[in-house]
């Protein structure tokens, strides 16, 4: 971008205006929220009022602990972890870790020093990468020695990267102290129970100091195990994350304790995911026809627990080798051999101005935001309705329809908009020769929204939308989302409350199942 003088005062004065809008989101309880209506929908929320400045330092610029840092900031792990300690019944070990990812994928494995010089090259590549997490493709803590060396040499070479990992948790009261000592300040540990007979349905084995555990036995020591390794977590000051996955029949109505045990304990997110099911994937769970939840289904859980705590929402279930944004996955352009052979130039007076001007457009954001909203000030209305958006990030409506891999879903209701998922979708390109089966794909996949907002839309698929009943949306093209869904909302409102339209439910949507990107 251009730094003319003019622009650089410009910068230093956004400086003080960054504080002051984001001490007013943080106030407001920030990403994605839902103004006033208690907790904010988003992994942060985060806020003066919530969390002290030192907290909101931390979670601001970490894609997944703040939903509206992840329109900006960019993650990335290294598959340097590939053994298990225990077994799921949503787990091939044949592809990474389904805690933290979805099967159908399978990552390169690294050793701790090629792990190193990935990170590095993607920092010089992607100045917004801000995150580097271990997710596996087995346990980050059933490979400690391999975990804790890509740390080492990462803190040493690229001091700026916050440090994140993921794990069952088995072992993880074994290991806080080696955590704190490398300054990890996000942990996430996936719990989907915390009690040992619907534990026992999950977990066939668990292997602990050279023995191996089975049925109800071996879900009472995972769990006692997990909550006393989040206690630890809480004591020291470092932020836990819980997955949960959501399995219908199983632990769906159980996940409302799970949330209650992990929030008197100080878990500062709850990440309750779909579980990702299908016979092709050759788990125990695809193989005997468990389901995963609706989106419907997953939402009215998600809403169920917001009251309790934070919740996250933007999730989108990365392999163990994910680069970039969430909803883009960069991996293919740092295998090995291309990092192996490409000039790394680590520059952290690059990355940081890069990323004061996402500030600059953060803060924009948030302005346009506030703005609309006050136009919603004294409506009345009950109606709440989902809209789909496609994106390519920065929080614009910046995505052609026919380009886009998913949707981010936003609910609106006269408290404004609020982040509440995204929907995976095959990659639809009208450009004259329509597929009208993944047109049907994406339809299914958005069909609890009212409208679709897109950059650009052809005439065929805009036809279909409609006569669906999803109203293509075009006219925000290039502006902010939250911005252009409430001013959409509020003409929606007026058109209601003038008799022109009727408000009608929508009916509900469908998860996608199974991997969108196929592997480097
Ligand atoms: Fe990775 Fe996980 Fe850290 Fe994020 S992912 S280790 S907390 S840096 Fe994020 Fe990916 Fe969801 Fe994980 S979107 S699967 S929650
Ligand atoms: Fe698979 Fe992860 Fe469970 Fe291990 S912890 S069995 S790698 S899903």
């Amino acid at each position: 971008m251009h730094a003319s003088a003019q622009h650089e005062a410009g910068a230093a004065q956004s400086g003080a205006v960054v504080s002051d809008v984001m001490q007013a989101i943080a106030e407001h309880k920030g990403c994605g929220t839902s103004g006033g209506s208690g907790k904010a929908s988003c992994g942060s929320a985060a806020g003066q009022n919530d969390l002290p400045t030192e907290i909101w330092e931390k979670v601001k610029n970490h894609p997944c602990y703040s939903e509206e840092a992840h329109h900006h900031y960019a993650r990335m792990h290294v598959a340097v972890a590939p053994a298990c300690n225990i077994q799921c019944n949503y787990c091939n070990r044949k592809y990474d870790c389904a805690n933290e990812s979805r099967p159908g994928v399978v990552s390169e494995k690294l050793t701790p020093e090629q792990a190193a010089k990935k990170v590095l090259a993607v920092a010089s590549t992607i100045p917004q990468m801000t995150v580097l997490g271990i997710a596996g493709p087995g346990d980050p803590l059933a490979n400690p020695e391999k975990t804790f060396k890509t740390f080492e040499l990462i803190a040493k070479t690229a001091p700026d990267i916050k440090l994140c990992l993921s794990t069952n948790g088995l072992t993880l009261p074994d290991h806080v102290d080696t955590i704190a000592g490398f300054n990890v300040d996000h942990v996430t540990i996936t719990i989907n129970m915390v009690d040992p007979e619907i534990g026992a349905k999950i977990y066939p084995w668990v292997f602990w100091k050279h023995k191996r555990y089975t049925g109800v036995e071996a879900a009472k020591l995972l769990t006692d195990r997990q909550l006393l390794g989040l206690e630890m977590l809480t004591e020291r000051g470092i932020l836990a994350k819980i997955n949960s996955v959501m399995i219908p029949g199983i632990n769906d109505k159980h996940l409302v304790e799970v949330n209650k045990a992990v929030k008197s304990r100080g878990a500062f997110l709850h990440n309750i995911m779909p579980l990702i099911s299908a016979p092709e994937h050759g788990t125990v769970f695809g193989l005997t026809g468990q389901r995963g939840p609706t989106a419907q289904e997953l939402k009215a859980l998600q809403d169920s627990c917001e009251g309790e705590m934070n919740m996250m929402r933007h999730c989108r279930q990365c392999r163990a080798d994910a680069v970039g944004l969430l909803g883009e996955d960069r991996s293919a352009e740092f295998t090995t051999d291309k990092i192996m052979t490409m000039e790394v130039n680590y520059d952290l007076d690059t990355r940081k101005a890069y990323q004061a001007k996402v500030e600059e457009e953060r803060v924009a954001k948030v302005v346009a935001k506030q703005e609309e909203l006050s136009t919603l000030a004294g409506e009345m209305s009950d109606i709440k309705l989902l809209v789909a958006v496609a994106t390519k990030g920065s929080g614009l409506i910046n995505e052609h329809f026919g380009h886009a891999k998913e949707f981010q879903v936003y609910e609106l209701s006269t408290a404004g908009a609020k982040f509440v998922g995204h929907r995976r979708v095959d990659l639809y390109c009208q450009g004259g020769f329509g597929d009208e089966d993944n047109l049907e794909t994406v339809i299914r996949a958005i069909n609890d929204c009212h409208a679709v907002f897109v950059a650009k839309i052809g005439g065929c698929p805009k036809g279909d939308l409609q006569k669906a009943g999803i109203d293509p949306v075009d006219q925000y093209a290039h502006e902010f989302i939250e911005k252009s869904a409430i001013a959409w909302f509020k003409a929606y409102l007026d058109k209601v409350n003038s008799g022109e339209i009727e408000h009608v439910e929508r009916g509900d949507a469908e998860i996608r199942q199974g991997a969108l990107i196929s592997a480097a």
